[in-house]
């Protein structure tokens, strides 16, 4: 009795010191943000036909003076539990929007701009706070893509519709981000207003050595295709997985194979150089949409 007394405690203590880390860097992010000590990226997305740019996904960057960066992996849940998180993501919708602004023509594309939206920032507020941003850029809403976690409609999805066709009326795409992880029915797909899926990378890792996993990257390119609903595939590091996924049919893709998340300026050069026409290791000739292959 007194050992199960005492786990508790230990557990309670533990949990009281892990509340005191987190919101004292919760504390420390809501200053870093106010010191603009954050920095947004760029991870450009390109069109599986021709390996031209379509698209920046804005992600949010945190450098510590005379230390590693923290990654997103790591702060975003912080930020989560602390509550800063809505302070957070709306700073990154408002930077994104205002950076993308000076993006109106990169090499004869309009980039879409990716941000990502928690799933604390779902409610009514979210509404006017994109309304303001939108408004105070004069960035299109019709170029900007919100991406949601599936994980939001799994417990309790009616609130988490309402918010998102409110947030439709206002003109803006709706993606589905991490998508195949989140364990939610797959009826919801029927009923939300979305427009893309971004297939989680898990899959496209896993996916040369599993067939059984491959049968499910191809079902879902094929599930996009039927339903009307554009398909991204995310995280491709390499040339087999790009080709499987050439095969299937994906339209869409992002990944380190192609470009890794960079400040604004070497973003934009990154998009509008096809993938196809630039110097990279993984990449054999003969799949280079741009010499031709493709073309057909
Ligand atoms: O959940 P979401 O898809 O928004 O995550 C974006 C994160 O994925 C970013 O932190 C980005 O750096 C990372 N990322 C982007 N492309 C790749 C990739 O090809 N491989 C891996 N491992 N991570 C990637
Ligand atoms: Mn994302």
């Amino acid at each position: 009795m007194e050992s199960k007394l005492r786990a508790l405690f230990l557990e309670q203590q533990a949990a009281e010191r892990r509340f005191e880390t987190d919101q004292e860097l919760g504390m420390l992010l809501e200053g870093a943000i106010a010191r603009q000590e954050l920095a947004v990226h760029y991870q450009p997305q390109y069109e599986m036909s021709q390996g031209r740019g379509c698209g920046m996904e804005a992600l949010a960057r945190w450098s510590l003076p005379d230390r590693d960066p923290i990654p997103p992996s790591l702060f975003i849940p912080i930020a989560e539990r602390a509550g800063s998180i809505c302070t957070l993501g709306e700073w990154v919708l408002l930077r994104a929007c205002e950076a993308a602004c000076n993006w109106p023509d990169l090499g004869g594309v309009r980039p879409t701009l990716s941000v990502n939206v928690s799933t604390y920032q779902i409610d009514e507020s979210f509404y006017g706070i994109i309304k303001r941003v939108i408004e105070a850029t004069d960035f299109p809403p019709e170029l900007l893509e919100l991406e949601i976690t599936e994980s939001v409609l799994i417990k309790d999805p009616g609130p988490a519709i309402d918010c998102m066709e409110q947030w439709k009326d206002l003109g803006v795409q709706i993606a589905i981000d991490d998508f195949g992880t989140g364990y939610s029915s797959l009826s919801y797909l029927s009923r939300l207003p979305v427009d893309r899926l971004k297939l989680d990378r898990s899959f496209v890792h896993r996916m040369p050595h599993e067939r059984k996993t491959a049968a499910i990257v191809h079902s879902v390119i094929a599930l996009g295709r039927d339903m009307g609903i554009g398909v991204l595939a995310e995280g491709i590091e390499n040339e087999m997985q790009f080709d499987m996924l050439e095969q299937m049919g994906c339209l869409q893709v992002q990944g380190y194979l192609f470009a890794k998340p960079a400040p604004a300026r070497e973003a934009r050069a990154l998009f509008m150089t096809p993938w196809g026409t630039r110097s990279m290791p993984g990449l054999h000739p003969e799949i280079i949409p741009n010499r031709g292959l493709h073309a057909a």
